[in-house]
């Protein structure tokens, strides 16, 4: 049976699994996860783990795999793609995930707080189909629904400014990482470029054709100051994405 893989399409993490899946030819269907409303269903497919249950998840005929990193490994062994794990750079890889995982996380908490000002992001958040009139009664349950969406990862909304400063730190990083072996943070593309390439989806998210966001979704992840001091990362980014994202057939 073929796999199928368990996204958010405006994630970054479901992002890097989706590319990886491509890149290797993976054949598999995808399954869109609701966030709030799909949790209990979630919870049941991971099953009990130390944090929360997440996507993406890749279900491939006895395995659940519920993390892009694992989805990466087993990919990569299956898959017949040119490696994105190079032998013996294992853990460089791992680092540089590492370095985007912390970066994501702020930049999830600076989107999560741009759509709680953004009646508008708000609204669109909701799962279709909804007319318009529903979501702006649901409104108030919404905004409760996505403060628990923070409480679940531990992002504290009160303060924005260490967001900020963890989000530049991940991007110094990838400059620093690009100055040294552009185009690539390896010498040859890798997974490391995937992961730094989605984490740029906090500072401005690819085109619509590439990973469609609704316009207001779009603004509320949109970092008009970032974009400006990141310019060359977002080019850099857009580079990537031209010569390595395959599109799954
Ligand atoms: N360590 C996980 C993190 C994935 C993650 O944070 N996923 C979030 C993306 S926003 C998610 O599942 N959100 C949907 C939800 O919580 O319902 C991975 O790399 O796969």
């Amino acid at each position: 049976m073929v796999a199928t893989l368990l996204h958010l399409p405006i994630s970054p993490w479901s992002e890097r699994a989706r590319w990886v899946l491509d890149h290797h030819g993976f054949a598999h269907t995808r399954v869109e996860h609701v966030p709030v409303i799909g949790e209990r269903k979630l919870r049941r497919l991971v099953g009990r783990r130390d944090g929360p249950a997440t996507v993406p998840v890749l279900i491939d005929g006895d395995l659940v795999i519920a993390d892009s990193w694992e989805i990466a490994r087993h990919v990569e062994r299956l898959g017949s793609g040119a490696p994105l794990l190079p032998e013996g750079r294992l853990d460089e890889v791992r680092r540089w995930t590492a370095v985007a995982d912390a970066a994501m996380q702020s930049g999830r908490a600076m989107a999560i707080a741009a759509m709680l000002r953004d009646p508008a992001a708000l609204d669109a958040s909701m799962p279709p189909p909804m007319p318009g009139w529903v979501r702006r009664l649901l409104r108030p349950v919404n905004r409760q629904a996505m403060q628990w969406f923070a409480r679940k990862y531990g992002l504290s909304l009160a303060d924005l400014a260490p967001h900020a400063a963890q989000q530049r730190e991940g991007l110094e990083a990838v400059r620093a990482g690009l100055a040294a072996s552009s185009p690539y943070l390896l010498g040859s593309f890798s997974y490391a470029d995937i992961a730094a390439a989605t984490l740029l989806q906090g500072v401005q998210p690819v085109a619509d054709d590439l990973v469609p966001f609704d316009p207001a979704t779009r603004a509320a992840w949109t970092q008009p100051a970032l974009v400006r001091e990141y310019a060359d990362l977002l080019s850099w980014r857009d580079e990537l994405y031209k010569k390595h994202r395959r599109r799954s057939t």
